[in-house]
């Protein structure tokens, strides 16, 4: 008789536990939980009025959403419940929010402090297309979290995003300095019982793809180099590869798509936004360090994103990240083209 097979089910939370611990793993369990609940209720949107603006701006000077507040207020109150989570900072507010924290606490384990964008892709989310929650899990240094947040994001215990798409994705990158080191990034799709189970552990970027991805309507005020750049794999110079353009304008599903099938996702600095649009410490980092220990790169134009370091924990960078190829060919045209200008 044949034998039944036995598929051992491994769930994100158990997935970080074996890699970086017992405290580190309730931190992802606290944002796996949010995001089950994001999931499902923007699964249900359209039934129940979550489209729409509450009508409120935030720190960012953008209109906010009713289900970036709902996403923001779930992440919050969960990871508050995290003993060994001190603080969060997220897109929505102002500064850090720090959680009373009784004396004894501390002593039992680390303390953490997470930075997230509880809803990545807020134009999206009212026209059911693909949106997004980005984290970074730092140690808390000493007391101050502001502190702790701008150190630099190769210090990032573990980082990662959730998709919400046709499926649901959590793709997690833990620890570890340089390209290829730590843990590796591994994916987690939601089942029908509502876990995060591991369906792809050692996931990585092809060296080059045959995608570009990048909001082209700014090309007129872009950098000469960046144009130049997307000119040249338009025309074949990068190995003879056929690109197609690819934009979807949720980083989190620009991203993925970029880290599946290679090429490369870039948001350049513009005239109006010398300093680009994405924010280094809860869009950057994260996905910097996802896409390094999947072996691909991450710059903002010039350096690696990574030790790239903010002043405030709102700061805006350039980004260019994706495959190896492409991503060195760009800081190559870059470093070029401020040579030639000194
Ligand atoms: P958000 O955090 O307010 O949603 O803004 C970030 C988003 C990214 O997901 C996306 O890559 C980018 O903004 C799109 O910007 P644009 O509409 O200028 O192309
Ligand atoms: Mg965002």
């Amino acid at each position: 008789m044949a034998q039944a097979m036995t598929t051992e089910l491994v769930t994100v939370e158990a997935y970080a536990a074996q890699r970086a611990g017992a405290h580190v793993a309730e931190v992802i369990g606290a944002i796996a939980g949010a995001a089950r609940l994001i999931e499902r209720k923007i699964r249900l949107a359209g039934l129940n009025d979550v489209y729409g603006a509450v009508g409120a701006v935030n720190v960012q000077g953008e209109q906010q959403q009713k289900l970036d507040v709902f996403a923001n207020e779930l992440l919050t109150r969960l990871l508050g419940a995290v003993p060994w989570v001190n603080a969060i900072v997220s897109e929505e507010d102002e500064g850090p929010v720090v959680f009373p924290r009784a004396e004894g606490d501390a002593k039992h384990g680390a303390r953490f402090v997470v930075v997230f964008d509880p809803l990545d892709g807020s134009s999206n989310i009212d026209v059911n297309v693909n949106v997004g929650t980005i984290f970074s899990v730092v140690r808390l240094e000493g007391e101050d979290v502001t502190e702790s947040v701008l150190r630099p994001g190769t210090e990032q215990v573990a980082a990662g995003y959730v998709l919400y798409g046709p499926s649901a994705v959590m793709v997690l990158a833990m620890g570890g300095e340089g390209a290829g080191a730590g843990h590796g990034v591994a994916a987690f799709t939601l089942d029908a019982e509502e876990r995060f189970v591991l369906t792809a552990d050692g996931v990585k970027a092809p060296e080059q793809g045959a995608y570009y991805s990048a909001n082209e309507a700014n090309a007129a005020s872009w950098p000469v180099a960046y144009r130049e750049y997307l000119e040249s794999l338009r025309s074949g110079a990068l190995g003879g590869m056929n690109y197609s353009a690819r934009y979807i304008g949720s980083m989190v599903a620009d991203f993925h798509r970029t880290l599946l099938k290679g090429g490369v996702f870039l948001y350049p600095p513009t005239e109006k936004a010398p300093r680009g649009k994405l924010r280094l410490l809860y869009e950057a980092y994260p996905m910097a360090m996802v896409m390094e220990q999947a072996g691909g790169a991450a710059i903002d134009g010039e350096m690696r994103i990574l030790e790239v370091r903010a002043k405030g924990i709102h700061e805006r960078t350039p980004l260019v990240i994706g495959s190896r190829r492409e991503v060195e060919a760009l800081q190559r045209m870059v470093l070029q083209t401020a040579g030639e200008a000194r």
